[in-house]
């Protein structure tokens, strides 16, 4: 799709990677918003590139600090949809008191997670989504961990919009990050990626997705997270808006930021 949301950018991403749908979806869901109030942070990984090829505002940030700094851009400005890319890798490992405690402060952003189960850009080590045995030159011995499940640790940490996808899918993929974005608070989107060059093993497990309805029952939400545990091509794996609440936000929390909000800080007359 070339429109506003495009740039000149040629992809470096391998042919094929999936990373070229997440984008196109993306843009699809970003054309119902309006594009100067739109801010994206990228962490670093193949993921990260997007900062390229999307033309929006944003911040290339650290490795695994994509999300505390969308969070300074959102107590900064409380107006802006702003939206963390990262990697599993990135926010699972090194950023992942981040992922906790964006749960329980609920700011206004949306976390788009990459997950590869691999650390595929510095040429596939383990990260905690990565399954157990799971080899290649940085652990020829194999993975001896389970991994971590994101969903339970995102319902543990009060995270109040709860999303999977599968990045193939791009029409799907687009519709929910569009309800991500509008959700207010904090909202997470893991979506299945699948690496076509490293942890080969654990893709293709498309025949095991299946699409469930927006679900804001917290009861049904553990189920659903228990359905899969990224470590087999067992099991079912839900996709969709698995738990979604209302709960106040960290502007709401804070007078100050209300404040902030009512002024639309830091944006110009002419870009208002
Ligand atoms: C603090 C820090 N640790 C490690 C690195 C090296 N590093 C850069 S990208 C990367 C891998 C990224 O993997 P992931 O976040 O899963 O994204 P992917 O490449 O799979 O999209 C690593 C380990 C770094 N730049 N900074
Ligand atoms: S290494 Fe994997 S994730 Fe990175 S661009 Fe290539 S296929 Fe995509």
């Amino acid at each position: 799709m070339t429109n506003k949301l495009s740039t000149k950018n040629i992809p470096t991403w391998c042919p094929e990677c999936p990373n070229f749908i997440i984008l196109e979806s993306v843009k699809r869901a970003l054309s119902k918003f309006k594009q100067k109030n739109l801010c994206m942070v990228t962490d670093i990984g193949c993921h990260g590139k997007i900062f390229d090829y999307l033309n929006i505002s944003g911040i290339y940030g650290l490795h695994g600090r994509a999300l505390p700094t969308a969070l300074g851009i959102t107590l900064g400005n409380p107006n802006l949809n702003v939206l963390a890319f990262m990697g599993d890798g990135a926010i699972y490992s090194e950023g992942i008191s981040h992922f906790i405690h964006a749960g329980r402060f609920n700011p206004n952003l949306t976390l788009i997670v990459h997950d590869n189960q691999s650390f595929s850009l510095t040429t596939g080590q383990p990260t905690p989504t990565s399954q157990q045995g799971y080899k290649s030159k940085a652990i020829p011995m194999g993975e001896p961990n389970k991994p971590l499940n994101p969903i339970k640790l995102a319902l543990a940490s009060g995270i109040s919009f709860i999303a999977r996808t599968n990045a193939k899918d791009l029409k799907h993929t687009a519709e929910i990050l569009r309800k991500a974005i509008k959700h207010n608070g904090f909202s997470f989107v893991e979506i299945i990626q699948d690496c076509l060059i490293f942890n080969l093993e654990i893709n293709n497990k498309d025949k095991l997705m299946y699409k469930v309805k927006d679900n804001k029952n917290k009861k049904v939400a553990e189920k659903l997270a228990d359905k899969w545990d990224y470590n087999s091509k067992k099991g079912r794996i839900p996709l969709g808006v698995l738990y979604q609440e209302r709960k106040p936000t960290l502007t709401d929390k804070w007078p100050q930021l209300k404040e902030l909000g009512k002024k639309d800080a830091n944006l110009s007359k002419k870009q208002r």
